[in-house]
C-alpha cells in the first residue's frame, strides 16, 4: 500500500499547516481533514524541529515552537492539535465533537490519546536527544507506566465509546497507538488489552489512517 506524500503542497491554498510526516499530532489533523473532505483546503509546509533545534519558521507562528500550527489568511495562527482539530471540525459542520454528554466523553478520550502521545514523545526525545550519560531510565519507565495505565483504562472502560460513531477521541487514540507502535515497538501495549488491540487493528484500516502512516525507518 502506498502512502500519500504529506509534505508537498496539495494545491495553492490560503491556509498553511506546519507539518511533519512523523508527527502524531499533525497526523490527528490530517486524519480529520481527510475524514471531513478538507485536505485540499490546506497547504502543508515542513515544520519539523525539536526543543533543541526548532524549525526556523515555526516559533514565529507558534511561540511554543511546536507543530502543528495553522496559518490563516483571515485570523491569527492557530496552534495545538486540539485547537486546530476543533477549528476544522467546526468548519466542516461539527461532526467529530458532537454535543451533549457525549461531547465531554469525546474530549476526555481525546485528552487520553494526547496524554499517551505526550508520554511517548518524551520517551522518544529522551533516547534521541538527551546525551547518553544524562539519561534517566526510571523517568522513561515512568512515562511508559502512563501509557500502560491509559491503555488498560481504554480497554476496560472505553470500548463502547470507541465502537460508537467516529469522533475526535477515536482519532486521537488511534494516532497515539500508531505512534507508540512507530517509536516504542519493542514495548507491548497490546498485552492484556485484547479489545483495544482489535479495535485499533480495524480503525487503522481506514483510508485516512493508511494515507497518514509515518514513513518506515
Ligand atoms: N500539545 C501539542 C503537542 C505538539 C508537539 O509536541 N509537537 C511536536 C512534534 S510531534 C513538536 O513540535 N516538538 C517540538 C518541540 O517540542 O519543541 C499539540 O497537541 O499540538
Amino acid at each position: 500500500m502506498t502512502t500519500v506524500p504529506r509534505t508537498v503542497p496539495i494545491k495553492d491554498a490560503a491556509m498553511i499547516l506546519y507539518s511533519s510526516p512523523t508527527s502524531p499530532y499533525v497526523r490527528k489533523v490530517l486524519v480529520l481533514l481527510q475524514e471531513t473532505g478538507q485536505l485540499e483546503d490546506v497547504t502543508q509546509i515542513d515544520g519539523s524541529g525539536t526543543p533543541l533545534a526548532p524549525h526556523e519558521a515555526v516559533p514565529g507562528k507558534n511561540p511554543i515552537g511546536k507543530i502543528p500550527a495553522l496559518e490563516r489568511p483571515d485570523g491569527p495562527t492557530l496552534y495545538d492539535s486540539r485547537v486546530i482539530c476543533a477549528f476544522f471540525d467546526d468548519r466542516a459542520g461539527g461532526q467529530l465533537y458532537l454535543s451533549g454528554a457525549r461531547k465531554w466523553d469525546t474530549l476526555t478520550l481525546e485528552a487520553t490519546g494526547d496524554g499517551i502521545l505526550d508520554a511517548a514523545l518524551l520517551m522518544t526525545y529522551e533516547t534521541r536527544l538527551r546525551p547518553e550519560e544524562l539519561r534517566f531510565d526510571e523517568w522513561v519507565d515512568g512515562q511508559w507506566s502512563k501509557i500502560e495505565r491509559a491503555c488498560a483504562a481504554l480497554n476496560a472502560r472505553w470500548m463502547s465509546h470507541l465502537h460508537g460513531p467516529m469522533d475526535m477521541g477515536q482519532i486521537s487514540v488511534a494516532c497515539a497507538l500508531g505512534y507508540v507502535d512507530f517509536r516504542q515497538g519493542a514495548r507491548d501495549w497490546r498485552k492484556g488489552n485484547d479489545a483495544l488491540a482489535a479495535w485499533y487493528k480495524a480503525f487503522a484500516e481506514r483510508p485516512s489512517m493508511h494515507a497518514t502512516r509515518p514513513p518506515e525507518g
